[in-house]
């Protein structure tokens, strides 16, 4: 087992580090675990992804402790450093910095928390969404800042302005205020269909900060292209859950059409796989050692 520390401290290098990290979604902690097996270096546990899979929409309809509660399975699933999309912080300075006290709790290496208000609506939902007062959200971050209770933790604060149309220059002047309030961090997120807002703002911004960015739509760009920018950490949002969707609806018509599931199975992780992903041999193990004969 990994402690909170530990995981803290490879988020810290992971920020730190002149290479692009590439983050992987996971929405449950079997997602995790897959992240984690595959080799990527931390989980991003996505508020979309958490949300579409318990059949919500990314409004904060699941309540925050519902969601604590699957980033704890994610956390006990793995031992790499989880960032939590914290959305907009679950409410006001008040409710963010509890969060930031029961993440820490949980094993979360870092949280995400943006610039909109609450209920947030995601991104990629209409146009000009309102933003949160910067001063207003600059008391959120620190507060979540002096909240937590170990060094280690990260705060990545994540601007919504070029999402919300409100331009370059206050999409700067955002990320310049978070950075001097305390974030360990800053998310610029876009939702244009090539990276040139992303890496305007990265070569305006200089390396002030480390830089984070979630290429949903623009998905041409490459590793070199964001390590030429300085960008420190990639997130890949959504691609479990939106490969997940895909596979299940594929296999889910196939056996209605075929009235069998023969056709299905060479497509389909062996029941060994899901053994191995939850880690059966050792109740087995355990079993043997424990669980005395009669
Ligand atoms: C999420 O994955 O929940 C995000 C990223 O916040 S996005 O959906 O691209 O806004
Ligand atoms: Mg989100």
């Amino acid at each position: 087992t990994t402690t909170a520390a530990e995981r803290q401290a490879r988020f810290r290098a992971l920020l730190a580090s002149s290479e692009p990290e590439y983050l992987m979604e996971a929405h449950n902690a079997l997602a995790g675990r897959i992240v984690e097996e595959t080799g990527f270096p931390a989980i991003w546990a996505s508020g979309f992804g958490i949300a579409s899979s318990l059949g919500l929409r990314d409004s904060n309809e699941a309540s925050w402790t519902q969601v604590l509660d699957i980033v704890e399975f994610i956390t006990d699933a793995t031992s790499i450093p989880v960032l939590f999309d914290g959305d907009t912080g679950f409410g006001n300075f008040n409710n963010f910095r509890r969060l930031v006290r029961k993440l820490g709790q949980r094993q979360v290496a870092a949280v995400s928390v943006e610039d909109k208000l609450f209920p947030k609506t995601n991104s990629f939902v209409g146009e000009c969404q309102p933003l949160a007062d910067v001063a207003e959200f600059c008391g959120k971050l620190r507060a979540g800042k002096d909240a937590q209770s170990s060094d280690g933790f990260c705060i990545v604060a994540r601007t919504e302005a070029l999402i919300s149309g409100r331009g370059m220059n206050e999409a700067l002047d955002r990320a310049a205020a978070y950075h001097e309030a305390g974030a360990d961090a800053v998310f610029v997120h876009s939702k244009a269909t090539t990276a040139h807002e992303v890496l305007e703002f990265a070569a305006r911004w200089d390396r002030r900060a480390p830089l984070v960015v979630a290429p949903t739509t623009y998905h041409g760009t490459t590793c070199a292209q964001f390590r030429e920018a300085g960008i420190s950490m990639v997130i890949c949002a959504n691609h479990n859950l939106r490969a997940s969707v895909r596979a299940m609806q594929d296999v889910s018509a196939r056996i209605f059409r075929e009235r069998g599931v023969a056709g299905a199975e060479p497509d389909i992780a062996s029941m060994r796989d899901i053994f191995r992903l939850v880690n059966q041999d050792e109740l087995t193990h355990a079993e043997a050692e424990y669980l005395l004969p009669v």
